[in-house]
C-alpha cells in the first residue's frame, strides 16, 4: 500500500457525496441543531431566521440504533480508511453522511470477550468472558436488557457467541441466556458462509440458502419492517459470520478482485503458511458482499423513513493479521488485529464527513448508546460515553484505550496472555513477565520497528507502563486472570460442556483427564 493510514485516511470519505444539511436549518428551534446548522456555517442557508420557522414538533424521538456487527473486519480494509482496492461505496457513504472515528479498537481482540464487552460495556475481566466459548452469565447487566427497561424494542440477528458449550447446532433458548432481546434470529457459531442454519424460537432449525450474511440481512429487514406496527423505538443488531476466515466469498464477488493486482501491506510477509494474495481477495470479496447488504439495509431506514432518527453504528468484534507482521487471525497487540471500523450516522443530529482522532474502544459503545438514548448509564459500566464526541461537540475522548488477551490459543499463533495500551501515538504490549512490543505508529504506523528493548525508547516504554499497571489497578485486573492451560485450542471449551469460567472448566479437566487431552 502506497499511502500510510495515517495520510491516506481522510481522502476517499471527503469524495464522497456531501451532506444534506437542510434538516439542520428546518429543526433550528432545537438547540444541539441549532448549535450545528450555525457552526456548519452554510452559505446558502445563511438567508434562512429560526424566526421564520414553524414552531417545532413535539420532542424528538428517541433514536433507534442499528448496530451492524460483521466479524473480523479489520478497520484497515475500508475504502474510507485508506484502502485502495476494496470496495466498500455503502460504508464509504455512510461515513460520509456522519462521523468517521478512525482509532476505534477491540480491547479484547477475540470473538467472545469482544462480543461481550461490547454488550455489557465492561472488560472481559469484569463481565467474565475472558476467553472464547465461556457462557456470559445470565445475571450481566447488558445494554439490550437496559434499552429493553425503557421501552425499546430489541432484536439479535446473526452470530451469538455468548452462549457457551457447543457451537452447533446452536439453539438459544428465549429467556436470560438472549440478554434482553426479545426478537431473535440467530446461531451460536458456525462460520459457514453459505448454506448454514439459524434459530428463532424453537429449537428448529430454519436453514440459510446461499450466502449467510444476505439471510441476515433479510431478518435484519423483516424487524425493521416491524416498526409499522410497533412505535417503540428499536435497538437491533445484526452480527453477520462473514468476512471471518474461512476465506471463501460469493463467487460473483470474488471474481472482480484481482489478487495479483492487491496493493499488500508493508508489514505483510509472504509464506505457504499464512493468508496470501487469494485470500485478501477472498477476505475483501466477502466485505464487498458485505458491504451491498449493508447498503439492503440503509435502503430500508430510507424507504421506511426511519433513517433520520436511527443511529446506524458499524464496527467488528476485532480484525484480522492477514499475513501482517508474519501473523494470522487475531489476539494480537498490532493494528490489523486490534483496529476496527467505527462508523456512526445519526442525521437527526450528527453533522455528516467528520473524522475524528478521538479514541473510541469497545468497552464505550454502550455507555455511549444510552447517552445518545437518553438513559443513564449503570455505574457498573467501565466505559466512557462518547455522546459528546459522536454529536461533535468535543474532540476529547479518553487519553489511551486498555487491552487484554487473557491466555494462549496456540493453534492462532498466540503463546500467553498479554496486556497493552494504545495512546494517540504509541501501541505498547507486555506479557507478566516481560515487555513485549512497543511502537511509535507516529514515525511508524506500519509498527515494523519494536522499540521495547529500545534503550533509547525507556523513557517513553517506563510511561506506557506506569499507564498501564494504572489500567489495570482502575479497571480491577490483575494478571491472575490468566490462564496457562490450552483451554481454548482443539474446541476444549465448547466440545464438551457449558462453562462459566475457565477454573469450571479445570474442574472438570481433572476428573475428564482423557477428554480433556483427546486432539
Ligand atoms: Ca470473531
Amino acid at each position: 500500500m502506497h499511502g500510510a493510514l495515517a495520510a491516506a485516511s481522510s481522502l476517499p470519505c471527503l469524495l464522497m457525496e456531501p451532506v444534506d444539511n437542510r434538516e439542520a436549518a428546518a429543526d433550528c428551534t432545537n438547540g444541539w441543531s441549532r448549535r450545528r446548522f450555525l457552526s456548519a456555517g452554510v452559505g446558502a442557508l445563511a438567508g434562512l431566521s429560526c424566526s421564520q420557522e414553524p414552531p417545532p414538533a413535539a420532542e424528538p424521538k428517541r433514536p433507534n440504533i442499528l448496530f451492524l456487527l460483521p466479524d473480523q473486519m479489520r478497520a484497515q480494509a475500508l475504502g474510507c480508511m485508506g484502502n485502495p482496492d476494496v470496495r466498500t461505496p455503502h460504508l464509504d457513504r455512510l461515513a460520509s453522511q456522519g462521523v468517521l472515528f478512525r482509532n476505534t479498537f477491540a480491547n479484547s481482540p477475540v470473538c467472545c470477550p469482544a462480543r461481550a464487552t461490547l454488550l455489557t460495556g465492561k472488560y472481559a475481566h469484569t463481565n467474565g468472558m475472558v476467553a472464547n466459548d465461556l457462557r456470559l452469565r445470565e445475571s450481566e447487566t447488558t445494554v439490550a436488557e437496559l434499552l429493553r427497561d425503557a421501552g425499546y424494542r430489541t432484536g439479535f440477528v446473526g452470530k451469538w457467541h455468548l452462549d457457551g458449550g457447543k457451537r452447533l447446532p446452536g439453539y438459544v433458548p428465549p429467556g436470560p441466556r438472549r440478554q434482553g432481546f426479545e426478537f431473535w434470529a440467530a446461531n451460536e457459531c458456525s462460520h459457514q458462509h453459505f448454506d448454514t442454519q439459524y434459530f428463532r424460537d424453537s429449537d428448529q432449525p430454519v436453514p440459510i440458502e446461499g450466502f449467510e450474511a444476505e439471510t441476515w440481512t433479510n431478518l435484519g429487514i423483516e424487524f425493521l419492517r416491524q416498526t409499522q406496527s410497533d412505535d417503540r423505538p428499536f435497538f437491533l443488531t445484526i452480527q453477520m459470520g462473514p468476512p471471518h476466515d474461512p476465506y471463501i466469498a460469493p463467487e460473483e464477488y470474488r471474481s472482480t478482485y484481482d489478487p495479483q493486482a492487491l496493493a499488500m501491506r508493508p508489514n505483510w510477509k509472504e509464506s505457504p503458511e499464512l493468508p496470501g494474495r487469494d485470500d485478501i481477495a477472498s477476505y475483501y470479496a466477502m466485505i464487498t458482499a458485505v458491504d451491498d447488504q449493508i447498503g439492503r439495509l440503509m435502503a430500508t431506514l430510507d424507504e421506511l423513513g426511519l433513517a433520520e432518527d436511527t443511529i446506524v453504528w458499524v464496527s467488528s468484534d476485532h480484525g484480522d493479521m492477514m499475513g501482517s507482521q508474519g501473523m494470522r487471525l487475531k489476539r494480537k497487540p498490532w493494528e490489523e488485529s486490534i483496529r476496527v471500523p467505527g462508523i456512526v450516522r445519526y442525521p437527526r443530529k450528527v453533522l455528516g464527513a467528520r473524522t475524528t482522532d478521538a479514541l473510541l474502544s469497545h468497552v464505550d459503545f454502550a455507555p455511549t448508546w444510552l447517552a445518545l438514548c437518553g438513559i443513564e448509564a449503570p455505574q457498573a459500566m467501565q466505559g466512557t460515553d462518547l455522546s459528546a464526541v459522536v454529536l461533535g461537540q468535543t474532540e476529547q475522548g479518553p487519553d489511551s484505550a486498555f487491552f487484554q488477551i487473557f491466555g494462549p490459543y496456540h493453534a492462532g499463533g498466540a503463546v500467553a496472555g498479554w496486556r497493552g495500551i494504545r495512546t494517540a501515538r504509541h501501541m505498547y504490549a507486555r506479557y507478566e513477565k516481560e515487555p513485549w512490543v512497543l511502537y511509535d505508529l507516529q514515525e511508524d504506523p506500519y509498527e515494523l520497528n519494536n522499540l521495547a528493548a529500545d534503550p533509547a525508547a525507556a523513557p517513553v516504554r517506563e510511561e506506557l507502563e506506569q499507564r498501564l499497571a494504572d489500567w489495570m489497578e482502575r479497571t480491577g485486573d490483575s494478571w491472575s486472570f490468566n490462564w496457562t492451560h490450552p483451554v481454548e485450542d482443539n474446541g476444549r471449551l465448547y466440545k464438551h460442556e457449558t462453562f462459566y469460567t475457565v477454573e469450571e472448566y479445570l474442574a472438570w479437566a481433572k476428573q475428564n483427564p482423557r477428554l480433556d487431552q483427546a486432539p
